[in-house]
């Protein structure tokens, strides 16, 4: 039905936005008055959507707690959730994937020409001697292939892990090691801003001499033009493969607790986490949330600007969409190539309705300026949604008039790696928006604020954000690692889920979020921890000690900043300065490299020898400095501080 949907902005802030449709407005009542009255019967009513092969009869195990077990007798393929299902009726010809490449080839594949591709690639996998349970990795371009790897993985029962395609060889190695994955999935090349990145190149590097011992053959993509080395007896073409694969595949029958894949994220310390998700409660979490944070719905061609190789990628590209049968688009290429409106342009090219991007994107946007949009008619848009870190409030608003063009709400998705799905969000029946606000929990979801003790903080006042009771997509473990799994999440507050970002409530009970607690730093929506870039930099034998800081960016949301101490005998220099950020890139990628270096004789300490990272931060923003009596000297910060602001700042 048609409504009158122009916004309002009221004085305090607040766009009153009419609900998206009077149905919208109805299921949003219906399903938080369900969750309401009852928790797990609504997770019960939502798993209805999903195709069981078998019903499960126990919803939730909670005997060995914060082991959570979901729909656990219940069996399914994720895989048939996707596909399968959806080529019985008339949705065998409606496009699954429209893939936009970066030189503007388009190629459309319906859930028929899905189904096949993917049929075929779990016959290559089973070919190769992949059995259930094992590891695949994929490092992939954001190209059909990467989507048809991750579906056939699936039917099969062999878990995939997917590397992202700016990640550096060193970083693909860990990852391979990590989770001693059998056969790797890449491309020949990708394309960048008109320019190749060399997948099976940096694929090659990871594996020269044997550094990842568990991968037995290399499957390649011919995606670039490009030649590469192909190693005989390790080496093998997809498309010969894909020439001689049977085209059915029998789905394998998974237990709703069977993991379906490993995805690794940046954490406090050390070396990034294999988190770890699980069929049943996966499916159900990004079923769900696609269809009513996105109002998805069959005529909708949905657009989620993220890449593959992340969490956002995997459940708002892949199986949150695909599931609903849905139309997913996939785009290769940057948002500036080989112009500033590409975006706009691919819009109004498929006739997007649902797009989903980051508050990063949006901030280049907004520099770039609004003539951009205002060329392309967006007129198939009915719902714009937000991801990664928090949207400040004149992003959302420019967001809302300029690409909205004041006819869409605003859904500000907070969610992680480890929650799998959304669980903050407003829903698309709302009729009041706060910009900057990610609003309310999903139905079902139990979001709480809390102090250091555990109590819930008051209105206006920051705290842990944590979740209090299970939900069907939480990661079930890290992988290999139960004892970090512990640790890091629930060993905080007994029985509850530690997210490690603050929040705070205002007085009408919206929640903001303000961002992470720990020493994760989010640059431009990527998780990078702190420990991973400071153990690339005192890689280089000039460095003695590194500390890494989030330093506030105008675009990024935060940037790389390095304070780094030298070894005897070394200097400071703009070579030394340039090595170090190509270290840093070379050990993980382009994304962590370091916006400024700042060389300091000493780094603040506390007196049991801990950095103190704050503080430092403090000095790169140019704030005043934090608390500081528990350092071990506070002469240090004064002095690093001084000659911060002289030469720096
Ligand atoms: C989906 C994703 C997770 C971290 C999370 C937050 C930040 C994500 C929002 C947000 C404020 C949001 N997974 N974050 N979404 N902060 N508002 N809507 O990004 O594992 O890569 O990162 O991202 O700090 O903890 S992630």
């Amino acid at each position: 039905m048609e409504m009158n949907r122009q916004g309002n902005v009221a004085p305090d802030g607040e766009v009153l936005h009419p609900s998206l449709s009077k149905e919208a407005k109805e299921t949003a009542e219906k399903l938080r008055a369900l969750a309401q009255s009852d928790r797990l019967a609504f997770w019960g009513e939502m798993s209805k959507d999903i195709t069981w092969f078998k019903e499960w009869t126990k919803i939730l195990d909670e005997g060995n707690a914060p082991f959570y077990r979901w729909y656990y007798d219940g069996q399914l393929n994720a895989c048939y959730n996707c596909v399968d299902r959806h080529i019985k009726g008339w949705k065998k010809n409606k496009a699954a994937i429209i893939f936009e490449g970066e030189l503007g080839d388009t190629r459309v594949l319906t859930y028929w020409d899905l189904y096949r591709e993917v049929n075929k690639f779990a016959n290559v996998l089973k070919n190769l001697g992949v059995k259930r349970g094992e590891v695949v990795t994929i490092y992939l371009p954001m190209i059909p292939e990467a989507v048809i790897a991750m579906l056939a993985c699936a039917r099969i029962g062999a878990l995939h892990s997917v590397v992202f395609g700016g990640f550096s060889s060193d970083a693909l190695k860990d990852r391979i090691n990590d989770s001693g994955a059998k056969i790797l999935v890449t491309a020949n090349g990708g394309y960048r801003r008109g320019k190749p990145v060399p997948l099976k190149n940096n694929a090659d590097t990871a594996l020269q001499g044997n550094q990842c011992p568990s991968i037995e053959k290399v499957v390649v993509v011919r995606h670039t033009p490009d030649d590469v080395p192909m190693e005989p007896g390790r080496d093998l073409w997809y498309s010969d493969l894909m020439n001689e694969a049977g085209l059915y595949c029998e789905p394998e029958v998974m237990d709703a607790e069977d993991p379906l894949f490993i995805l690794y994220s940046s954490g406090t310390t050390g070396k990034p986490k294999g988190i770890l998700h699980s069929t049943g409660g996966y499916m159900v979490g990004v079923h769900t949330t696609t269809k009513y944070v996105f109002d998805c719905k069959d005529d909708d061609v949905y657009w989620c600007t993220a890449d593959i190789g992340w969490i956002t990628g995997h459940s708002y590209i892949v199986y949150g969409p695909l599931s609903n049968g849905a139309t997913t688009v996939l785009y290769e290429g940057s948002p500036d190539y080989p112009a500033q409106d590409r975006f706009w342009a691919i819009i109004e090219k498929f006739g997007v309705s649902l797009f989903y991007t980051a508050p990063t994107a949006i901030r280049l946007f907004m520099r770039w300026g609004e003539q951009y949009p205002a060329a392309h008619d967006l007129s198939s848009l009915r719902l714009l949604a937000s991801v990664g870190e928090p949207i400040n409030p004149e992003a959302w608003m420019w967001f809302y008039k300029h690409i909205g063009r004041e006819n869409c709400p605003i859904m500000d998705t907070w969610w992680q790696t480890e929650t799998g799905a959304h669980l903050v969000t407003p829903l698309p029946g709302d009729t009041s928006f706060k910009p900057g606000a990610a609003t309310s929990p999903f139905p079902g979801v139990e979001v709480d604020i809390f102090d250091e003790e555990g109590n819930s903080v008051k209105p206006g006042e920051q705290g842990y954000l944590v979740v209090k009771s299970p939900w069907p997509s939480m990661l079930r473990n890290l992988y290999n690692d139960s004892e970090r799994f512990l640790n890091t999440y629930w060993n905080q507050f007994k029985g509850v889920y530690l997210s490690g970002d603050s929040a705070k409530r205002d007085e009408d009970g919206a929640i903001w979020v303000i961002g992470r607690v720990d020493d994760v730093i989010n640059v431009s929506g990527h998780r990078l921890g702190t420990a991973e870039i400071e153990s690339a930099l005192v890689e280089h034998q000039a460095v003695a000690e590194a500390a890494v800081i989030g330093k506030k960016h105008e675009l990024k949301g935060q940037a790389v900043s390095a304070f780094v101490t030298l070894r005897e005998g070394f200097t400071g220099s703009d070579e030394l300065i340039a090595e170090l950020k190509q270290l840093v890139v070379s050990k993980i990628g382009a994304l962590a490299r370091p916006e400024d270096i700042f060389f300091t004789s000493e780094l603040p300490k506390t007196r049991s020898g801990k950095i103190m990272r704050r503080l430092l931060r403090d000095i790169a923003e140019g704030k005043v400095l934090g608390d500081t009596t528990t350092l071990m000297d506070p002469e240090i910060i004064s002095s690093i501080k001084d000659k911060y602001d002289k030469e720096a700042g």
